[in-house]
């Protein structure tokens, strides 16, 4: 498999649950900007969205949208712990959580990495955002992390909220997120792949 990433963006996701599922990978970096590949390819040949993660299977088939991805990723390995298994509540509660991550918190960041809107109206965003951040931290108040056990959510909600003092949030408004973000970045899994990424 390969996986496409550019660096400390949303590919870190599946790049961490490929790194804690044990799942051999080639990992391909991309220029967001060119939409070049590492090894010169037109990314948008591979990905026509043109943007990561995408994952090439070893079949061929091209499998973008990082939920899929991830989800798709543990269902490789039965029995792991990451997901629970297809057609159970608690699968459903999982993609309510990368669900959630997805719309509220990836694309909730997306206008504050927009140099062209105006500060004016990117409080507006970050205040809704801060009431997701005040959710969250109630959900992992009670437990390290939130499905109770270490998830593929967690990587999801690690990967996103990396981005927040990009924006001037300090994550140590929220405690309970900050420790959420030290245990994570404390996992050999995510320290392999930001070494990898930064390479
Ligand atoms: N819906 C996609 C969004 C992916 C996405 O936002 N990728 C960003 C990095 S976090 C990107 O590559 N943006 C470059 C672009 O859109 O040109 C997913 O959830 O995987």
């Amino acid at each position: 498999m390969e996986l496409y990433f550019a660096p400390l963006t949303c590919s870190l996701s599946p790049h961490i649950v490929l790194r804690e599922l044990g799942l051999p990978f080639e990992l391909i970096r991309v220029d967001n900007k060119t939409k070049r590949t590492a090894d010169g390819r037109d990314f948008l040949s591979i990905n026509p969205k043109g943007y990561v993660a995408a994952l090439v299977l070893d079949n061929g088939e091209v499998l973008t949208e990082g939920p899929a991805i991830v989800q798709y990723l543990a269902d490789r390995v039965p029995g792991n712990t990451l997901a629970p298994a297809n057609g159970t509540w608690e699968r459903v509660r999982l993609q309510e959580w990368l669900n959630f991550i997805s719309t509220e918190i990836h694309s909730g960041c997306a206008p504050l990495f927009n140099a062209d809107i105006a500060e004016s109206t990117k409080a507006i965003f970050k205040a809704r955002l801060f009431k997701r951040l005040d959710y969250l931290s109630q959900a992992l108040e009670q437990q390290d992390y939130l499905m109770g056990r270490f998830g593929l959510a967690d990587a999801y909600l690690f990967t996103v909220l990396t981005w927040l003092p990009l924006f001037n949030i300090a994550i140590g408004d929220w405690p309970v997120l900050a420790s959420f973000m030290a245990r994570m970045a404390a996992r050999p899994s995510v320290r392999a792949a930001m070494a990898a990424e930064a390479a």
